[in-house]
């Protein structure tokens, strides 16, 4: 009643709603979600004509028309740039006098890259850095390499937004940017569940709206094998959850692979083992350890049998085949959670244990394993990345090889941290990112709380930390709440890998930052959770 008399006056229902209108629902000067190194913008904005938009290579660019990555980027990001102009009736060119009366000028996206490999692939040492400056009729992007290209078209397209009417504006602005850590990873787990192709491929898109830079295709493990081998076909046809619908091909394998390239994204497959292997077996006779029961064997099987040396050989056949098939020059090898008591049980295995020397120490035969794993590897010309158990174990492996932390409390982190980078090895962390947990509430901010170099060590030793990934391990997981459980809640992790840890350091900061990130993902066709309550300017779903 009290509401209904008071005419005039604002209800606080109604200054609430202005007050959050001012502050959420048109920023003055869209954000870019990571956070840019250097980002300095004005008030001064340009509004944009769809019809009067270009993408050009500039003169003395090294990569020009017909540099596949950058043309089809240029596809790609002028519907994410103008979302909502192509949708429904697509454009009509006598709507527009109405729709953007403001301008008929040019405005040209210039882009220059340095040194363009447009047919090679993102690796290791590849430069993402850009510089962006907007300015009347002018985007002048430059970049050393065409995936820093990339990371600046995706800067800015965060940067254009529409008014009430529909207008689109940009903002002048000038970024100098390059990510803090060089592996950005992401984890997706096929194993547990078989993931159809185009729930990766949008996974990829929507990792290159974040800036992540590795795809980790954790592909097998032990519920199924649905990688199909050219050397080996009954692996996949006798351990994948189905023989044809639940593989993927060479064709499924190579389009992930070019999905992601065209975005700035590695390909890093993980072959675990010599645990997490059940499902080889079925296809694969003879390459796990029987386990035995006293005299007899039982009837089940534990990990690699590390004992024949037939399994070296098939390891070496099987990692020969999958380093031509990613081009990446790093293979993940796995070496975690390895449970030694199938191998305590079996004869053959104690009697290989006495032979070597080992004693009773199962973790010299795991070393062993992996020590013989990852000279394969080598020979193949390729890293090995490899679980923090293998570090853990003492082994002998090369020194150019990394140690990928899964675990602990973080305390515990902290000192593993230490310990591997004073012995002179590369790290990534993954132990503080496993989005596949869930809590209600407000988890992201955990995530982006995350100090990675907070431990003891030297500026030397906290170089070797290379960066970190987030991990979505595949139990409860599949194609229908794949995307949700990931964003925005990944994207948390991403602004901590790429953004300076100075100025992306407060969470009450980044939250109106991620909410309005969080709406151009949907906008973009990727069903990201909501942070809070609130709403986006269209409503999707
Ligand atoms: N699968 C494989 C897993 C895990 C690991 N390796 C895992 C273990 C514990 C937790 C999360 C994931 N499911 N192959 C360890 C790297 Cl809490």
């Amino acid at each position: 009643m009290e509401e209904e008399t008071n005419y005039g006056r604002l209800s606080n229902r109604k200054l609430c709603f202005m007050v959050f209108l001012m502050f959420f629902a048109v920023p003055a000067v869209k954000a870019v979600w990571p956070m840019p190194q250097m980002i300095s913008s004005s008030a001064d904005r340009y509004p944009l004509n769809p019809r009067m938009f270009v993408f050009q290579y500039s003169n003395g660019s090294s990569a020009q028309s017909g540099c596949s990555v950058l043309d089809s980027a240029f596809k790609r990001y002028f519907p994410l740039i103008f979302t909502g102009y192509m949708r429904a009736e697509g454009p009509r060119q006598h709507d527009d006098r109405i729709r953007f009366p403001l301008t008929d000028a040019l405005f040209s996206v210039v882009v220059h890259v340095k040194e363009a490999d447009c047919e090679g692939y993102p690796d290791a040492d590849s430069s993402e850095s850009y510089q962006l400056s907007v300015s009347s009729g002018l985007a002048a992007l430059k970049a050393s390499t065409v995936w820093g290209a990339l990371r600046g078209l995706e800067s800015f397209s965060q940067l254009v937004y529409q008014d009430d009417f529909g207008q689109y504006f940009v903002n002048k602005t000038e970024i100098d940017d390059f990510p803090r850590f060089k592996f950005r990873g992401l984890l997706l787990d096929t194993s547990r569940h078989y993931l159809p192709l185009p729930a990766i491929l949008k996974t990829l898109d929507a990792m290159s709206y974040n800036k992540f830079n590795v795809f980790h295709w954790h592909i097998v493990d032990d519920p199924s094998f649905p990688y199909q081998s050219i050397t080996f076909p009954d692996l996949s046809s006798k351990g994948a959850f189905h023989p044809y619908t639940h593989v993927y091909t060479q064709t499924d394998v190579s389009r992930v692979i070019s999905h992601a390239r065209l975005r700035g994204i590695r390909v890093l497959p993980e072959i675990d083992s010599p645990g997490h292997t059940q499902s080889w077996g079925k296809g694969q006779p003879g390459l796990l350890t029987p386990c035995y029961k006293g005299p007899a064997p039982s009837g089940t099987y534990g990990p690699v049998n590390p004992a024949k040396s037939s399994s070296y050989q098939f390891m070496s056949r099987l990692l020969k085949e999958v380093s031509s098939v990613f081009p990446d020059s790093y293979i993940h090898l796995g070496g975690d959670e390895v449970d030694f008591t199938c191998w305590k049980s079996n004869p053959e295995v104690q009697g290989f244990m006495q032979k070597m020397g080992f004693g009773t120490d199962y973790t010299k035969l795991e070393s062993y394993y992996m020590e013989n794993i990852v000279n394969i590897t080598k020979k193949l010309n390729k890293t090995s990345i490899v679980w923090q158990d293998v570090f853990d174990y003492h082994e002998q492996i090369p020194v150019d090889t990394v140690l990928h932390i899964w675990k602990g409390s973080p305390t515990q982190i902290q000192q593993e941290l230490s310990s591997i980078t004073l012995a002179g090895y590369r790290v990534i962390l993954a132990a503080p990112w496993y989005i596949n947990h869930i809590t209600i509430g407000q988890d992201w901010t955990i995530y982006y709380s995350i100090q990675p170099l907070n431990f003891t060590g030297t500026e030397q030793q906290k170089k070797l930390v290379i960066g970190g990934e987030v991990c979505m391990w595949g139990e409860y997981v599949d194609a229908t709440n794949l995307s949700p459980r990931l964003w925005p809640r990944a994207s948390a992790a991403a602004e901590r890998l790429w953004s300076d840890e100075r100025s992306t350091s407060s969470v009450t900061d980044a939250f109106p930052r991620i909410t309005d990130f969080r709406c151009t993902l949907l906008r973009r066709g990727v069903q990201a959770e909501p942070l809070y309550v609130g709403h986006c300017r269209e409503e999707y779903g």
